[in-house]
């Protein structure tokens, strides 16, 4: 998979991407990842990337040109056919990010990031990539300085998905969400921490017993944490 990230502050990724399963994924080449700086596809001397918003009001604006200019330089440098790529902006006004949007992303050829800074982008940036190659996506009603640790969010969610990624791939079957239901509590050693025990099924070395378990835990934990999600659940 190739994965482009379009940024003004491309140094912020430098660290992300050295640690744990992304740099493995990158060593292994499960992940072709390449980050941009915004500031190249930008035509004056100060290389401007934002403006003051039409209509008045605080802030600044990213401007439309260097962001498209930039997108589909990367997408024909991709080269790969146009339904197995899509542009990803992360903004709050995007769908909310879940595990079966991640999936979804996680199974293209090639997914364009993009960071948002100011108080936002020309809307005419996802408008003329068209809705079936660009969306946006948002990791929480919440918001952020700028859109560089949500698309760390999604490319460390969409990267330990690829093939080969984690070292066991059941752990990925076994994920939160991925079952539409919050994950089983975890216990490791020493047996017993200042008078708290592992479960004793756990112990019993009975699989299909601690698999009932582990299956009553996750979704009494959905039930008394997310009921919404077991809602959802029953409506699949
Ligand atoms: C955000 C979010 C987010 C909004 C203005 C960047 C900031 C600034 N992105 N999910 N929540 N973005 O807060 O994705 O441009």
């Amino acid at each position: 998979m190739r994965i482009d990230i379009v940024t003004i502050f491309p140094g912020m990724f430098g660290e992300v991407f050295r640690f744990g399963i992304l740099s493995r994924a990158v060593e292994a080449g499960l992940v072709h990842l390449h980050v941009h700086n915004l500031r190249d596809w930008t035509r004056d001397r100060h290389r401007t990337t934002d403006d003051s918003p039409y209509g008045g009001g605080p802030g600044m604006v990213m401007k439309v040109e260097p962001l498209v200019l930039a997108v589909e330089s990367i997408l024909v440098a991709g080269g790969l056919n146009r339904d197995r790529r899509r542009v990803v902006l992360l903004s709050p006004r995007g769908t909310p990010i879940s595990q079966s949007k991640v999936v979804e992303l996680g199974g293209l050829e090639q997914l364009v990031v993009v960071a948002g800074r100011y108080e936002g982008v020309d809307e005419r940036f996802i408008s003329s990539l068209g809705p079936e190659h660009a969306e946006e996506v948002s990791i929480g009603d919440y918001v952020l300085s700028g859109g560089e640790i949500p698309a760390m969010v999604l490319v460390d969610a969409v990267v330990r998905l690829q093939p080969g990624a984690m070292s066991d791939p059941d752990s990925f079957r076994e994920d939160s969400f991925s079952r539409g239901l919050l994950d089983f509590p975890h216990y490791t050693r020493p047996q017993e921490f200042r008078g708290l025990r592992v479960p004793e099924v756990l112990l019993s070395g009975d699989h299909g017993e601690i698999r009932e378990w582990r299956k009553r835990q996750a979704v009494l934990a959905t039930h008394d944490r997310r009921p919404e999600i077991l809602s959802q659940r029953t409506k699949e």
